[in-house]
């Protein structure tokens, strides 16, 4: 038995009662929404109590970009999920009107051109995804970095020849060596920031501040994954389950079609 059997095996045995089988998209949609407006609250409360308007302490740091990060996204495709959430929307603007990110999105960016293994190179899709906030803290940070933007060929064959650590994007490479994770690529960058303050602090207490507020963004970002990928996820059914199906039929189907026939 293979480990992906082995694993989906132990899950339908333990949590064959509590598993949720109603898995169309629009299920699914709801369920995703419903957690997301719960922690955009979350976001909204804490952002109204900043006196600074920032996420932690009194100046940005890479919570704020890795938040507008996500906001950017909500802004250009779930207008309406936001637009009620006035302290979120205060510090999008704010970010966006920084004197670095102004300047950053007057300019043009379609990318600096192949790999070249040199200094610091950030390679995504050109998009804004999970790649925008590492782009907008280097730019803040005055970090110096090539912006290599690829297609999914390109990430292929990046994949063939093993320079993709988790088989996904965004990496970043220093001097050809391939950092991988969204996350730690932006507390990373942050380190090396050389505005005052830096983006991410050496002091301790602060900076696992910030890393509960990465965390917490990232327990966001991941229902919108879930959204636009369900498929990665697990959670799409190519058809919908009918009233009295034999459930663990119908989870042995996900299991084939969305694990075993993944082509990740
Ligand atoms: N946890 C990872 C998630 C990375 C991720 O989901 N990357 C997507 C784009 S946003 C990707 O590379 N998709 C293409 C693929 O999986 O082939 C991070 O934060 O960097």
């Amino acid at each position: 038995m293979d480990d992906c059997k082995v694993f989906y095996v132990f899950v339908l045995d333990t949590m064959a009662d509590k598993v949720v089988y109603n898995n169309t998209q629009s299920a699914v949609q709801g369920r995703v929404g419903s957690v997301m407006v719960k922690k955009l609250a979350k976001f909204d409360e804490m952002l109204k109590k900043s006196t600074s308007g920032y996420l932690v302490g009194d100046s940005p740091t890479v919570a704020d970009f890795c938040f507008f990060g996500m906001t950017s996204i909500l802004q250009e495709r779930m207008k309406p999920l936001i637009i009620n959430y006035t302290s979120i929307i205060a510090h999008y603007q704010k970010i966006k009107n920084m004197k670095s990110i102004d300047q950053y999105y007057k300019e043009e960016h379609k990318g600096d051109g192949p790999l070249e293994k040199k200094g610091l190179e950030l390679v995504y899709f050109d998009s804004v995804g999970r790649a925008e906030s590492i782009r907008l803290a280097c730019r803040h940070g005055n970090i110096t970095f090539r912006d290599i933007r690829v297609n999914q060929d390109t990430l292929t064959k990046m994949k063939e020849e093993g320079l993709v650590p988790f088989g996904q994007l965004p990496v970043m490479f220093i001097d050809g060596v391939p950092l991988a994770q969204s996350i730690p690529i932006l507390r990373y960058v942050g380190k090396l920031s050389t505005c005052t303050p830096q983006l991410y602090p050496s002091d301790d207490l602060v900076a696992a501040k910030i890393d509960a507020t990465l965390a917490q963004i990232g327990d966001l970002v991941q229902p919108i994954s879930v959204l636009y990928h369900p498929e990665h996820h697990g959670w799409k059914l190519d058809e919908p389950p009918k009233s009295g199906e034999n459930t663990k039929k119908k989870c042995a189907y996900t299991y084939e079609r969305h694990y075993v026939g993944s082509p990740r």
